[in-house]
């Protein structure tokens, strides 16, 4: 397969990395720079961050005005020159530009700074790719890089269609183009059927009547909230039930018992990000439609990063684009440990949310206490009788509700159960 079919750009770990962000009021750029609703500092900040999420250093970074788009190079002449002096001066193994690069583009700052050079997109996709954990994560990341080069070379392709219908050549790179093309579609196709295999096995499908069954919980967040740190933390003071198909099917995803006997299931998601490019919302779906169907969403933040408000508006934009803004959510703001703000000794909690350290297990137990709570909103609790000998049943109620009270009687158990509304239906017609 021809290199440019690999993924667009791979960051080499531990690497040193400088970033670029260009900045302008010309019309035409608005298009290419993320539309983060951030200061200045702040969106350099961010896409440092973005970066540090992969394990790379950052030695260089600095903002640019454009004052017209240079089409080569999206930059102008002087700020490339630059650019390849850092380069030279720190050993720069990449440069992230925060904007949108053409294929062209990016080629050819590659070929004049000598070093990788990888846009917002790309950085993004790296993310992804190195989040994945299921074979269908896996997948679907590997559609994400796929489409996400398949429109680049389509923009490409027309840039040198125009060339032609003017009487410039294309050449043999048009035809290397036709071929490209056709071979991210063949790949593209064949990922598609593999995903869908994946996701028919038997193991997934038992898995989702398990999870239809228990309530689930879902962790979302922006990236390096803490999520997966306060997923194990979370596991680790319920207790795990022992389910291998969870454990090899999906590392992400757990069943529980809380302290109260409720069992649940756990989800941690991939992170936020704001201006999440849309092939990946597409190609991500699935891993999002976790959250559309969970019962509960932990929307964690990051107390102790000067920007978690504006993150977490990032995150309920993305919720509301997946259609799940009328969830039952908690807040929890995490990393209470480190969470310093100005002239005030403790954090200050918004109503309602919950304060925790997932480093430290403070405030892990009474997170899960609240858990419990808000998942029994609603709940009925219903007084039954069953026969003891009568197995099926009770196991029904144990599986499906969280049986507060029993006492035996002459062989037969009266039982307190708190039931799901449509479980407490399902049990009269039991
Ligand atoms: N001090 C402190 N650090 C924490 C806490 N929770 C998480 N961290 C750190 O924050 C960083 C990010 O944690 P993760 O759990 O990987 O974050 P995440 O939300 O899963 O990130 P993504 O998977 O990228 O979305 C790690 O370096 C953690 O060690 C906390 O309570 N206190
Ligand atoms: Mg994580």
């Amino acid at each position: 397969m021809p290199s440019n079919i690999a993924p667009p750009s791979k960051l080499p770990r531990g690497g040193v990395v400088g970033v670029l962000m260009p900045r302008g009021t010309e019309p035409e750029l608005a298009p290419l720079l993320p539309t983060l609703k951030r200061t200045e500092p702040q969106r350099l900040a961010e896409a440092i961050n973005l970066l540090q999420a992969l394990d790379v250093a950052v030695v260089h970074s600095e903002a640019v005005t454009l004052s017209k788009i240079t089409p080569k190079t999206l930059l102008g002449g002087g700020v490339v020159a630059r650019l390849a002096e850092a380069v030279q001066a720190h050993s720069l193994e990449v440069v992230m530009i925060d904007a949108v690069l053409s294929p062209r583009q990016q080629r050819e700052l590659e070929l004049v700074l000598q070093c990788k050079v990888v846009d917002r997109t790309g950085v993004i996709l790296e993310i992804f790719a190195s989040r994945a954990r299921t074979a269908a994560g896996k997948l679907q990341v590997e559609l994400a890089q796929l489409s996400y080069q398949q429109s680049r070379l389509v923009k490409l392709w027309s840039h040198l269609e125009r060339q032609r219908a003017t009487g410039k050549t294309g050449g043999p790179g048009e035809r290397q183009l036709e071929i490209d093309k056709r071979l991210i579609k063949a790949r593209l196709a064949k990922l598609r059927t593999e995903l869908r295999e994946v996701q028919q096995t038997r193991g997934l499908q038992r898995m989702a009547r398990v999870r239809a069954q228990t309530p689930t919980v879902a962790l979302v967040g922006y990236t390096n909230a803490g999520k997966s740190t306060l997923f194990n933390a979370l596991v680790g003071a319920g207790t795990l039930m022992a389910d291998a198909l969870f454990a090899t099917l999906d590392p992400l995803m757990r069943k529980l018992k809380l302290p109260s006997g409720l069992e649940i299931v756990l989800i941690d998601t991939v992170g936020f990000i704001a201006d999440l490019p849309h092939e990946l919302v597409e190609a991500f779906k699935a891993t999002l439609e976790e959250v559309t169907t969970a019962d509960l969403l932990l929307h964690i933040h990051d107390a102790s990063n000067p920007e978690h408000e504006a993150q977490g508006a990032d995150v309920r934009t993305v919720l509301a684009q997946i259609g799940a803004a009328d969830k039952k959510i908690l807040h929890v703001f995490n990393k209470l440990d480190v969470a310093q703000p100005e002239g005030s000794a403790t954090f200050a909690l918004p109503k309602g949310a919950v304060g925790v350290s997932a480093a430290t297990g403070e405030g892990v137990s009474q997170l899960l206490n609240r858990v419990n709570e808000l998942l029994q909103e609603g709940w009925h609790t219903l007084t039954v009788q069953v026969a003891a000998a009568d197995g099926r049943r009770l196991a029904w109620l144990h599986a499906h509700g969280d049986v507060v009270g029993q006492e035996l009687l002459d062989d037969q158990w009266t039982l307190q159960v708190k039931l799901r509304a449509s479980d407490a239906a399902a049990w009269e017609k039991l």
